[in-house]
């Protein structure tokens, strides 16, 4: 495919602006994201268009976007390291998303899990946006010439997509677009909710089984003492049979860079108490300085527009060069 514009590996990964981040998109997103500027050239979105496929109050959504990139930074990124920006402010998203829709299937879109769970929780708003979302998706992606996209396991079949998309234009009019890969982390890659062990931990349906980021850390602490457990009584991974405990050893291992099953094995013999505690400690020396950078970034919000128009420009320049290409190759009369 065709080759890297940068020495180093490209990546692109966004986060929602739908509301507050939860621990699970911490685990799985923000602090994985952290390593990334380091060996890649990296690219982190608010992807305030995505949010806006469910209804989001305006209040809301202005207030998410700004903080979802505070989260960023507050997280460990430095904005000198990488490309951070809002979605919204580069044009260029909507515009090859718009072309791409011409490269997906209807059928394709119709498969997605993501689309087929958040059609069946918004029955009153199943919109096309919701619909079409992979494909903004896979626009995002492609864009930045991007070989890795870090995220959680749910996004996976998104970026299958939009290889698909990618193969299918590149197969039509020439090597065009670089082929993308996701990567998940080695643990909390899909944080499931404390009352609900097998279901997401999810940042639009909170409740007492999900720990948003700006929750108090004693509150959190107490959510991980409440968690859903079992009756066996054995501290092992095990997803299938033991859902509640796995996703502990998840949260663990994911704050503190080990396996699931390596965690497993420093509790082997204990008591889930002891489990419930060490992911409660763990739980709180994350939130605790978190909170106290992202409060810091959000007093400063002409600093945090400085930081997303830089991150824009620098953004754009990237993506209208794609979308020149795409368009050049398309046979679209340029302006
Ligand atoms: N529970 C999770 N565990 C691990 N990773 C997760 N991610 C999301 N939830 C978990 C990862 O976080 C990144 C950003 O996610 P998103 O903003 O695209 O979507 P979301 O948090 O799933 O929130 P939504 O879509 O607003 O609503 P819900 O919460 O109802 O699904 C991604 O890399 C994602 O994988």
């Amino acid at each position: 495919m065709s080759t890297s514009i940068s020495p180093k590996p490209i990546s692109f990964s966004g986060i929602q602006s739908s509301g507050i981040p939860s621990i699970g998109n911490y685990i799985g997103a923000f602090k994985p994201f952290t390593a990334y500027p380091q060996t890649h050239k990296a690219y982190f979105c608010v992807v305030d268009h995505h949010a806006i496929t469910v209804r989001q109050e305006p209040k809301d959504l202005f207030e998410n976007s700004y903080g979802v990139a505070a989260w960023y930074l507050a997280a460990g990124l430095n904005p000198h390291e990488c490309t951070l920006f809002i979605q919204s402010h580069v044009k260029e998203h909507t515009e090859l998303g718009w072309i791409l829709n011409t490269f997906t299937q209807m059928g394709e879109l119709e498969r997605m899990t993501q689309f087929k769970d958040k059609a069946a929780r918004h029955k009153e708003n199943v919109n096309a946006g919701l619909f079409g979302y992979p494909v903004l998706m896979a626009a995002d992606i492609l864009l930045y010439n991007t070989q890795e996209v870090p995220v959680g396991d749910d996004q996976i079949q998104h970026i299958e997509l939009a290889r698909n998309i990618a193969t299918r234009f590149n197969n039509i009019y020439g090597d065009t677009f670089v082929m993308p890969k996701g990567v998940i982390p080695k643990s909390g890659a899909r944080v499931k909710d404390l009352q609900e062990p097998t279901r997401k931990m999810s940042k639009s349906q909170p409740g007492p089984g999900t720990i948003l980021l700006n929750e108090s850390p004693a509150e959190a602490a107490k959510k991980i003492k409440r968690a859903q457990t079992d009756s066996l009584g054995v501290i092992a991974y095990d997803t299938e049979n033991q859902p509640g405990i796995a996703n502990l050893l998840e949260i663990l291992g994911g704050l503190t860079n080990r396996t699931p099953q390596a965690v497993a094995q420093e509790f082997e013999g204990q008591q889930y108490g002891a489990l419930k505690g060490a992911v409660a400690e763990a739980v709180v020396f994350a939130l605790e300085p978190l909170q106290a950078e992202y409060t810091r970034l959000m007093s400063d919000k002409a600093e945090l527009h400085r930081i997303l128009a830089k991150g824009a420009d620098d953004a754009r320049e990237v993506a209208a060069q794609t979308v020149r290409k795409v368009k050049e190759k398309m046979g679209y009369v340029l302006a």
